[in-house]
């Protein structure tokens, strides 16, 4: 096992990596640097906002319709969730303690980067919702296979929430969906939330709040650089810049530098880099995709799930979609 100074250097490297980024033109950053633990905190702050509809579209969605997701995949006494990016597992309270009502016996499984996030889960659970037993796994589940404690003859619902997926380019996203998959047995559940294409006047103020949130959660990434990677970005020189990119249906969250500036930082041999920012360049920090109900469903389909049941608001501003694994080899296309 890695000792901790190891895997300190590895998450050094990971984010020199990703500085490299600002080498290029046009400059990029990925967006998982934006969730150090004051991103996280300030991510939980966006949630909680009057424009930022979709945390509390899907929370409604998963209230009214509990019962029927429970009734359509659980098909014993008892329930094995897995969730990806489960966070503190604020967004699944609902459908644990609807199961926990309904159930002898539930396991919840939250899958997450965030040792400190998986452990407020577990506590947080384990204290409302008694008899839930929960297996938190720390894991990068992007990448990584997945160790799915299985209860005999039971099958797993996952659960992909809040609309991340939307964070993924399309040929990520596929990657994403063919390991999903492949973690899965023939006759799994896939519950998946995604946020709906919509009007821009609607999307953009979820993207640039009145209070700043997300210009703050955005500038973040700048001061987490100037920590990590002792660099020395005049970070009020940016300006939080939220686009929507109507051809590839993607709000696009930028850093745009408001005069000229020279920024230092140091390279993985403690070499210093030197950076040049001209007004009005900007730093493409976040994409976030929206879906047609359609286009998510063909995805899922190619993935090799299918079975489709889907939940939308009255608004149409968000989405539930549950699928079941196919047998890939029975599949006929
Ligand atoms: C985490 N993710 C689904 C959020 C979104 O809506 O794309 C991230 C976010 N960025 C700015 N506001 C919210």
């Amino acid at each position: 096992m890695a000792s901790v100074s190891e895997m300190i250097s590895t998450v050094e490297a990971a984010i020199w990596d990703a500085a490299q980024g600002l080498m290029r033109t046009p400059k990029t950053l990925p967006a998982w640097l934006l969730y150090d633990a004051q991103g996280t905190l300030l991510f939980e702050q966006i949630t909680e906002l009057r424009e930022y509809y979709p945390t509390r579209t899907e929370r409604a969605l998963l209230s009214e319709h509990a019962d029927s997701i429970l009734e359509l995949t659980c098909k014993s006494g008892s329930l094995n969730i897995v969730e990806l990016g489960a966070g503190t597992a604020t967004k699944t309270g609902i459908l644990l303690s609807r199961a926990s009502r309904r159930m002898d016996a539930v396991l919840y499984q939250p899958v997450d980067v965030s040792l400190t996030a998986l452990a407020i889960a577990k506590q947080n659970v384990e204290d409302a919702i008694p008899g839930v037993e929960v297996v938190p796994q720390l894991a990068n589940y992007v990448t990584q296979p997945l160790e799915i404690r299985r209860v005999e003859n039971e099958r797993v619902l996952m659960l992909y929430l809040g609309s991340s997926i939307g964070n993924f380019l399309p040929w990520e996203r596929k990657a994403l969906l063919d390991n999903i998959r492949r973690q899965l047995r023939p006759g799994d559940f896939l519950l998946i939330g995604v946020d709906l294409l919509k009007d821009k006047r609607v999307l953009l103020p979820a993207y640039d709040d009145a209070d700043g949130v997300t210009a703050a959660f955005n500038q973040n990434v700048l001061a987490r650089l100037n920590r990590e990677l002792n660099a020395d970005f005049d970070i009020d020189g940016f300006a939080h810049l939220a686009r929507w990119n109507v051809g590839e249906r993607r709000i696009e969250m930028h850093l745009q530098c408001m005069r000229r500036q020279e920024v230092r930082l140091l390279g993985p041999d403690g070499e210093t880099v030197l950076l040049t920012f001209d007004p009005g360049e900007t730093i493409h920090t976040e994409n976030s995709y929206k879906f047609t109900t359609t286009g998510i469903i063909s995805e899922l389909s190619e993935a090799g799930f299918e079975g489709t049941k889907v939940w939308i608001d009255d608004k149409s501003l968000y989405s539930l979609t549950l699928v079941e694994a196919v047998d890939q080899h029975k599949r006929v296309d």
